[in-house]
């Protein structure tokens, strides 16, 4: 077969900078969680894309993304497990890409990336090749941005800072150049037609999760974890039932809403999302269960799929 440069590249940065924009963006299709809150994405989710390099020998790549949780120096088993997750990915990646938020004045500045909560993955991060994408440029001042390109250029010498929009697609295929040309050549890694190596029943799952995001208020997406029960196909329709695990008893009532309104607007929300990701109908029916303080018992959050592999 014929070879292609082939690897595996690590998303990472602080929360909300706009990682999983970015590989939905990429891929061209919806599949990792997107939230104005910070430390939407709890695990490593890989999508890979195959892209052309013309002029270039070889002519093809295979970019294997990883996302990743944003960093975070957090306490408690869910979020060692997040940090876990966005050090391993940067430790096994080929290159990794740092996400800087070119809206955020302070956690755009390399020294950011030196305090407590990612200097465990700057650790990670240090034996491969690093690319910076400075993100988020549609809603910033171009000049705005010169000092910043600059800083990072003077911290890591030779290093590629690439301006991007993940929103609006600006830039993002040089930035695919850019990060394709630092993996190394050989056979391909990936089966063609593969995009990621999750589950329908993971991306359902996701999908669900994101709808909390958006629709419950501040703190209680947090104490949510989302559980597919049941997933059954028939007649080219899947039937997926799920479960919205929440901390308290106190929290059950507010998931369901007045008469069961929030939940059924979760419902229609993630069924039409769901379907779309997996393109086909879907029915779907969302339960809540309490599960007493899960986010702080190992035990639990492995039983919640939170398991390190
Ligand atoms: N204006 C603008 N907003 C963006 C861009 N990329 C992402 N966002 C917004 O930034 C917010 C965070 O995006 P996410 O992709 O969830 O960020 P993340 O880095 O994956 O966040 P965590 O998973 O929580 O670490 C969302 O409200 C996005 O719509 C961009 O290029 N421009
Ligand atoms: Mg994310």
């Amino acid at each position: 077969m014929d070879e292609v440069r082939s690897g595996f590249c690590a998303i990472v940065g602080l929360p909300n900078v706009g990682k999983s924009t970015l590989l939905n963006r990429v891929l061209g299709r919806r599949l990792v969680a997107v939230s104005a809150k910070p430390q939407t994405t709890r695990d490593r989710i890989v999508g890979v894309h195959t892209i052309d390099l013309p002029g270039e020998t070889p002519e093809r790549a295979q970019i294997a993304y990883v996302d990743t949780p944003g960093v975070q120096d957090g306490r408690g088993p869910l979020r060692r497990y997040m940090r876990e997750a966005s050090i391993a990915a940067a430790a096994d990646a080929d290159v990794v890409l740092l996400i800087v938020d070119a809206l955020d004045r302070k956690g755009r500045m390399p020294e950011r990336m030196t305090e407590a909560d990612a200097v465990g993955l700057g650790d990670a991060s240090k034996a491969h090749p690093l690319i910076v994408a400075l993100n988020k440029v549609d809603r910033a001042g171009k000049p705005d941005l010169l000092p910043v390109i600059e800083a990072w250029s003077n911290a890591h010498p030779g290093i590629e800072v690439v301006p991007i929009s993940a929103a609006t697609g600006e830039n993002v295929d040089t930035l695919e150049r850019v990060i394709a040309m630092k993996l190394p050549v050989g056979a391909p890694m990936f089966p063609p037609d593969m995009v990621t190596d999750r589950s329908p029943q993971f991306i359902a799952q996701e999908i669900i999760r994101e709808q909390l995001y958006h629709q419950l208020g501040k703190e209680l997406p947090y104490a949510c974890a989302v559980q597919i029960e049941t997933w059954t196909e028939r007649k080219g329709e899947v039937v997926v039932g799920a479960v919205i695990v929440v901390e308290r008893e106190s929290q059950k009532p507010i998931v369901v809403g007045r008469a069961g309104s929030r939940i059924k607007e979760l419902g229609i929300a993630a069924r039409t999302a769901v379907a779309e990701a997996l393109g086909k109908p879907v029915h779907l029916s969302l339960f809540v269960k309490v599960l007493e303080e899960w986010s702080r018992n190992e035990r639990d959050i492995e039983k919640l799929g939170y398991k390190s592999t």
